[in-house]
């Protein structure tokens, strides 16, 4: 095992690279390309791509130290059967989710707004989680996958810091792993919430987890 030492916040966290996977959030053409579920929302989706290229410097770092890379993606099957009507029917959305838009039915397993950017495109043999909902272990197999591959630390990347990200570290700290959020790898449509985001998973000794930064991930990767 051996042990580096990643600056971050709220003290430096010492990672063993073989119990630890990289885990990028919903990086996804319906959050970050016009025409998807984000902009129907109302959303800027020009607010997410600053976390384009961080997430692919960290990324990038990954696949060199032969750490895991986990790749999740929000969505429903076509049937919408695994769609609560409560998310569907929720707010006042231009498009509702399984309409159709420019990138084919909004947020459906499938589709073309539903795929991950091609800026970080899944390689072969990383595993990609589809989830339902905003935490990537609700009705998922990621703890499965993690567990059986003896991970301990995540490192999250992705979009967005305060909903997708900040869900998926709270479920994996009540499940035990220790989480790092790449802060400047995290995006949101409310800079403001990005920034209390991060600091609310920080505060209290890091109550949900740490944050660092891309330049110091990749470097403690390299
Ligand atoms: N709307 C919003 O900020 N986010 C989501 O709906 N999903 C994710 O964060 N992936």
């Amino acid at each position: 095992m051996t042990t580096i030492e990643l600056a971050a916040d709220p003290y430096p966290i010492p990672i063993d690279p073989g119990s630890t996977a990289l885990v990028i959030i919903d990086m996804q053409r319906d959050f970050l390309e016009p025409g998807g579920f984000g902009e129907a929302l109302g959303n800027d989706v020009g607010q997410l791509r600053g976390a384009i290229a961080p997430c692919r410097t960290v990324l990038e770092a990954a696949r060199a130290a032969g750490i895991l890379v986990v790749h999740t993606r929000e969505g429903h099957a076509p049937h919408m059967a695994d769609a609560p009507p409560a998310k569907v029917s929720r707010g006042k959305p231009s498009a509702r989710i399984g309409d159709p838009g420019p990138m084919g039915r909004i947020l459906i397993r499938g589709e073309p707004g539903h795929d991950i950017i091609p800026e970080l495109a899944p390689a072969a043999g990383e595993p990609v989680v589809d989830k339902p909902g905003k935490g990537a272990f609700f009705a998922t197999d990621l703890d499965l996958i993690l567990r059986t591959r003896g991970i301990a630390t995540l490192l999250v990347c992705g979009v967005t810091t305060e909903v997708c990200v900040h869900t998926t570290i709270r479920e994996a700290n009540d499940r035990g792993y220790r989480c790092v959020a790449v802060g400047d790898a995290c995006g949101s449509y409310f800079p403001e919430f990005h920034r209390v985001g991060l600091a609310m998973i920080s505060a209290q000794g890091g109550i949900f987890g740490w944050v660092t930064d891309s330049a110091a991930a990749a470097g403690a990767l390299a």
